[in-house]
């Protein structure tokens, strides 16, 4: 008798306990969180529970900016010349065909055989994680594209992966595959390598030691794409392409990790527009980007996480774009 009461009372607080976290919780997100982890700790050794803060541009970047005179402040130019607006590519294979001009103050892509790094255009097949394309007197190919309607998105970047926001730096084309490729198979590149996703996150698709091994005469840089089709987008309407962060993230690179996007036909409020880009990792707290430039968050735990991007007006709501404007990527980081 008296321990069935005993039990009963114990029940009672530990339902008082879980309602009070749940309202705690809806109020003060931060606030419950930091309460539920030091509660954590002091039962178990469960691994705190991240808390992401914004940090200024890392001290390395700032290096790399410093040692390549005045590429920072190029305005590259691009120009999709192959696949040209509404083509219909014949078979799995798309060849993508770059120009590069602009005032570009040096501004060359090229991957250093010795880092791995460089100058590159980031490719975008609808809206699958991009690709790096480095050498651009080389062919790109996206291999194994699915049959059906597709878009590509280019545009410039640094080697750290910040995108080039200059006007003419982005450009789009809309194409149509006939005859194309397995979809049980992902797409593939012209040298063969699956494009990096979430699912190859793991594994990455090129290590910059199996370069030079490759053969003497390179063939065309490329990837194997997933199973895509393009959304029914608007290119008058805002856009916003989600760039960074994207695969995984090891030791020193996965202290301060950067987010960067394209934004077209529309402006955020804080470089006086109406929009906003907003953001949660792992389903969290949303946050504001009230400027278009890259931000660099630190605070990130071992492990999986998910990044989502989205393109909001003044009341929050979503602003559709053929589905773009709402972008989650999955990010590995290790430590
Ligand atoms: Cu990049």
């Amino acid at each position: 008798m008296k321990l069935s009461r005993l039990l009963l009372v114990l029940c009672a607080l530990a339902l008082s306990a879980v309602g009070l976290a749940g309202c705690s919780s809806d109020t003060n997100t931060n606030t419950a969180n930091a309460n539920a982890n030091a509660n954590a700790a002091a039962a178990s050794p469960t691994p705190a529970a991240q808390a992401l803060s914004v940090v200024e541009r890392p001290q390395k970047i700032k290096d790399m900016s410093a040692q390549r005179g005045e590429q920072d402040a190029a305005a590259p130019a691009l120009t999709i010349v192959e696949p040209k607006e509404g083509a219909a590519v014949q078979g799995s294979t798309v060849k993508l065909s770059l120009k590069l001009a602009g005032d570009l103050k040096g501004y060359q892509p090229h991957k250093d055989p010795a880092t791995g790094m460089g100058n590159h255009i980031h490719v975008i097949l609808d809206n699958q994680p991009y690709e790096a394309y480095y050498e651009l007197g080389r062919p790109f190919e996206l291999r194994n594209v699915s049959e059906g309607a597709h878009t590509i998105r280019v545009f410039a970047s640094r080697p750290w992966h910040e995108s080039y926001k200059n006007a003419g730096n982005f450009q789009m084309v809309s194409f149509t595959v006939k005859g194309g490729g397995d979809a049980s198979k992902p797409t593939t590149t012209g040298g063969g390598q699956k494009m990096a996703d979430n699912a190859n996150a793991a594994k990455p698709a090129a290590s910059p030691s199996a370069s030079p091994a490759a053969s003497p005469t390179p063939g065309p840089e490329g990837k194997d794409m997933q199973p895509s089709t393009g959304g029914a987008v608007d290119r008058s309407k805002p856009l916003l392409t989600y760039s960074r962060p994207k695969g995984e993230y090891k030791g020193g690179d996965a202290d301060a990790i950067m987010i960067d996007f394209w934004l077209s036909n529309a402006k955020l409020q804080g470089d006086g527009g109406d929009y906003r880009v907003r953001y949660t990792v792992d389903g969290g707290e949303a946050k504001y980007l009230d400027k278009w430039e890259p931000i660099w968050l630190t605070g990130w735990a071992a492990g999986k996480h998910t990044v989502k991007l989205e393109l909001v007006d003044k009341s929050g709501n979503l602003v559709d774009n053929g589905g773009y404007n709402s972008t989650s990527r999955d990010i590995t980081v290790t430590k």
